[in-house]
């Protein structure tokens, strides 16, 4: 990859979001109005071998980013503020044993180790394309299973509207929950019909391998019509809920991250805009599409809503 890039990269701008803050922290002026201005301005061993990957490119034949790249260039504040320290930060995260609890509103709760998700649930390949809210994107060829499968076992109760996603806490392991910028753990959510969506998978694995602790490992949620920062990494708890939930970036910076964060071109970020993407690992620029090009299978979630006020 343009390796010159990668390094001068490694400020981006939601860690930039972070440096300002630490620095009104600093300078003392750390009050609500100030925060205001701020923003405005490994592998494990419980898993089978998953499918081969078929084929390199996505259905619009993109081809796939490297695992160079992908395994290398990972957004994971848990870990580190910079893109390309969370791999050497991250290596030994422990991920198994590991447990996934799905409960809230349902009828039927569970709690999954990483033996009973695989015995649960067949492994498939999908290649998305992703897209970060930073402007850049890659191609990835995920394996895992939709998460409808997965939600349809517990049986959600009909209170249940949201899904609210949580992850791994331990600042033992890791680092970046030291750091108080951030209401830890990682949340994010979903609507239910989002969530149902076919597109919306868990994944355990890229190119055919377990996930690597700095893509997420040993789960992560992977939405590709949304910027990246909704597909959480290192999934713990999945609960039903009847309240939107409050994801760990609409706290930090709701002026800039809002719940449903559908990739759109036509609304900008208040700090820049949307409208293109660099494909790392690919030259140039390319134009960023609405839903990251996946307006045919769920645009439908969205009709009669303003679009461009749901970021
Ligand atoms: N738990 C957790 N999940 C996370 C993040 C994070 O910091 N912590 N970063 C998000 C962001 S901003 C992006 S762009 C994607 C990046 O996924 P990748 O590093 O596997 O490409 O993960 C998302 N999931
Ligand atoms: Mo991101």
């Amino acid at each position: 990859m343009e390796t010159n890039k990668l390094s001068s990269s490694e400020i981006t701008p939601e860690q930039d979001y972070i440096s300002r803050r630490s620095f009104l922290k600093k300078a003392g002026v750390f009050s609500a109005g100030a925060m205001l201005l701020a923003a405005c301005g490994p592998a494990t061993s419980a898993s089978p071998t998953p499918p081969a990957s078929k084929s390199n490119t996505d259905e619009r034949g993109n081809p796939a980013t490297s695992y160079e790249n992908i395994t290398s260039y990972c957004n994971y504040y848990e870990f580190s503020n910079s893109k390309v320290l969370v791999a050497s930060y991250s290596k030994d995260f422990v991920t198994n044993p590991w447990n996934v609890v799905v409960g809230g509103l349902v009828n039927n709760p569970k709690t999954y180790d990483l033996d009973s998700l695989h015995k649960h649930f067949s492994l498939q390949e999908r290649i998305y394309r992703m897209r970060c809210v930073e402007t850049w994107s890659m191609v990835i060829p995920w394996t895992g299973f939709p998460l409808a499968q997965m939600l349809k076992e517990v049986e959600p109760k009909p209170e249940a509207k949201f899904v609210r996603f949580e992850a791994f806490y331990d600042p033992k392991q890791m680092p970046g929950q030291l750091r108080t910028e951030f209401q830890w753990p990682y949340i994010e959510g979903l609507r239910l019909d989002e969530a149902m969506n076919d597109l919306a998978m868990l994944a355990t694995g890229i190119y055919g391998k377990d996930l690597l602790p700095q893509n997420g490992a040993p789960i992560r949620l992977v939405v590709p019509w949304k910027y990246g920062f909704k597909s959480i990494k290192a999934v713990v708890k999945i609960d039903l809920v009847s309240e939107m939930p409050k994801s760990l970036w609409m706290a930090a910076a709701p002026d800039e991250y809002g719940f449903y964060a559908n990739v759109n071109p036509n609304v900008s970020h208040p700090r820049w805009s949307q409208a293109t993407e660099d494909r790392i690992g690919a030259p140039g620029r390319r134009q960023t599409e609405l839903f990251n090009g996946y307006q045919n299978q769920v645009a439908a979630l969205y009709q009669g809503m303003d679009l461009a006020k749901s970021f």
